[in-house]
């Protein structure tokens, strides 16, 4: 009797649970897979006239080379590489059997010139918020010209030509006549990863940053330190990494591993912009730099934890004025990034010394005037280092006064909280950057690029002048639950949803043209080497290999 009441409340439970049981995906739609008349194309170009007239590229004789007229040439370096790169990605497999040249047919594409229009290619420079990367591309037979006024438009355009590249039915390689002019809707296009909860090898970050290049993007925010650990290792104050680094040989970034990337980046047209946040989620540099936190009190005596940095310490600043001024020699671009996020005013309202400093200042008992105090000092001392900055939206939020130039990261709320927050901070006259929709650390069942790929950074409300201050947004991948096993796949192709936004024109929003595409390009990322998660069910045509 009891067996059978336990065994028909079990199953009602049962029931009731497969009844109710919400897998959270069922408000997205799934868009419907027909294929897209622009083929695999990824972010979109802005304008594209496409014929059905297919040449194929003249199998081994192919070549990406200079145009005759281009004002740059074998000494660029960057061009050369990049021509390299993406005959490997057009002839994965067929260059590596020899060189053995067919004759080109009359109906072929036997090269891709590429010419630089305006006298100074830019080729030895670093890419900066202001760097044209606009191109034009004409697919036709015998040539293919790609023109740019610069060498970062003619990484764009390679990319695309790239993509414009097909198997026909027998395999071979083929394209379409196609006429292109793309330039990006955006000049801040960028992607946040976070090396202080784990430390990423330089192998992951590189392999991110080709994928970047692939979806366009042209901004390496490199969250390098943070309270867990402190990797990048620095010239002046090496006991930093040593005390706060996860391992103080291996899982660092010496002077070396970072020129490394910025290379690696400056070649695919990447920015890479550091960001050292202060004078919250700084527990790391405690640990090598004795006096730099607050001392937190329980009740009259020091407790043995530490809090944010000091602000009321002049050796605080003096150690911030070396720090930054070794920084802004170390990252050559012209933003760095302050953080200022997440303070915590506890450990600040349990000092005594701190408490004495509010009173003596006027403060009263507001603890963001006191954080306000700080960032004034910091700004000051980092303009001295002729460099522009990037801060967290905490930061005008609580009122401090920025320099005009000074670039707003908004990042907190739900939809209707960021975009009035976009509202106030164009409204203030300062050029912002949104992150709030594209927290990629967040996942959910089902099909959320879409959820991102919705998100628009000009939608909210305000005059024109307001919506050009908008310069553009980051996908942010916090590193909690990420190292170099998940990091990936998690980023890609979630990101390429945020790729398309900030390149494309804000008219491109058809979710069922972009799944056709999109799955599409996360096929060629996959066959480039970059495990990127599916979109949902379905195959790639390179996968039996
Ligand atoms: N670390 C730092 C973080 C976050 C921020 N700053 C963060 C906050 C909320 C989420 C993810 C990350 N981990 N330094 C906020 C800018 Cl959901």
């Amino acid at each position: 009797m009891i067996a059978t009441l336990k065994f028909t409340t079990l199953l009602l439970a049962v029931v009731v649970c497969w009844a109710t049981q919400d897998y959270g995906y069922k408000d997205v739609e799934e868009p419907t897979l027909g294929d897209s008349q622009y083929g695999s194309l990824w972010p979109l170009p802005q304008k594209v006239q496409m014929s059905t007239v297919a040449f194929k590229l003249s199998g081994a004789s192919f070549q990406i080379v200079d145009a005759k007229e281009s004002s740059s040439g074998a000494s660029c370096s960057l061009l050369q590489n990049a021509y390299r790169r993406y005959d490997e990605y057009i002839f994965p497999i067929s260059r590596m059997q020899g060189q053995n040249k067919k004759k080109a047919f009359a109906s072929d594409v036997s090269e891709l010139q590429v010419w630089i229009t305006s006298a100074d290619s830019e080729c030895d420079s670093y890419p900066s918020v202001t760097s044209d990367e606009s191109y034009e591309l004409s697919v036709d037979s015998p040539v293919a010209v790609l023109k740019a006024p610069k060498v970062w438009g003619a990484l764009r355009g390679l990319e695309t030509f790239s993509q414009l590249v097909y198997d026909d039915e027998y395999g071979a390689k083929s394209i379409n006549r196609t006429e292109i002019q793309d330039f990006p809707r955006f000049a801040h296009r960028g992607l946040l990863l976070d090396t202080s909860r784990h430390f990423l090898p330089i192998k992951v970050i590189l392999a991110n940053l080709e994928a970047m290049a692939w979806n366009k993007f042209n901004v390496f925010h490199w969250h390098i330190v943070d309270d867990h650990s402190f990797p990048y290792m620095s010239r002046t104050f090496p006991q930093l990494s040593q005390q706060g680094a996860y391992h103080p040989y291996t899982h660092v970034y010496t002077p070396s591993d970072v020129k490394m990337i910025i290379e690696f980046a400056r070649l695919r047209g990447i920015r890479v912009v550091s960001e050292f946040d202060t004078p919250g989620h700084t527990q790391s540099w405690g640990k090598g730099q004795k006096d730099l936190l607050t001392p937190c009190y329980s009740g009259t005596s020091p407790s043995g934890s530490f809090g944010p940095v000091n602000p009321i310490l002049n050796t605080t600043y003096d150690f911030m004025t070396m720090f930054f001024k070794e920084v802004s020699t170390v990252f050559p671009d012209a933003y760095i990034h302050l953080g200022g996020d997440e303070v915590d005013f506890s450990c600040w309202k349990s000092n005594p010394d701190i408490q004495k400093f509010m009173a003596q200042q006027g403060f009263g008992t507001d603890y963001s005037k006191l954080e306000s105090f700080y960032i004034q000092r910091l700004l000051d001392i980092v303009t001295t280092t002729n460099k522009g900055y990037m801060i967290w939206q905490e930061v005008i939020d609580n009122g401090v006064k920025l320099k005009a130039d000074t670039l707003i990261h908004v990042w907190k709320g739900n939809q209707q909280q960021y975009q009035a927050e976009m509202a106030r901070v164009t409204a203030s006259g300062y050029q912002t950057l949104l992150s709030t929709p594209w927290y990629l650390n967040r996942i959910s069942y089902g099909q959320d690029w879409q959820a991102a790929y919705k998100a628009d950074p000009q939608d909210f409300n305000g005059t024109d002048a307001q919506k050009k201050l908008v310069v553009g947004g980051e996908a942010c991948l916090w590193g909690e639950f990420v190292d170099a096993t998940n990091l990936t796949p998690r980023l890609w192709p979630r990101a390429s949803a945020v790729g398309e936004r900030l390149w494309s024109d804000k008219d491109v929003k058809d979710t069922n043209d972009a799944y056709s595409r999109l799955i599409q390009h996360r096929c060629r990322m996959v066959q480039r080497g970059i495990p990127a998660e599916p979109l949902f069910t379905g195959y790639c045509a390179h996968e039996y290999k």
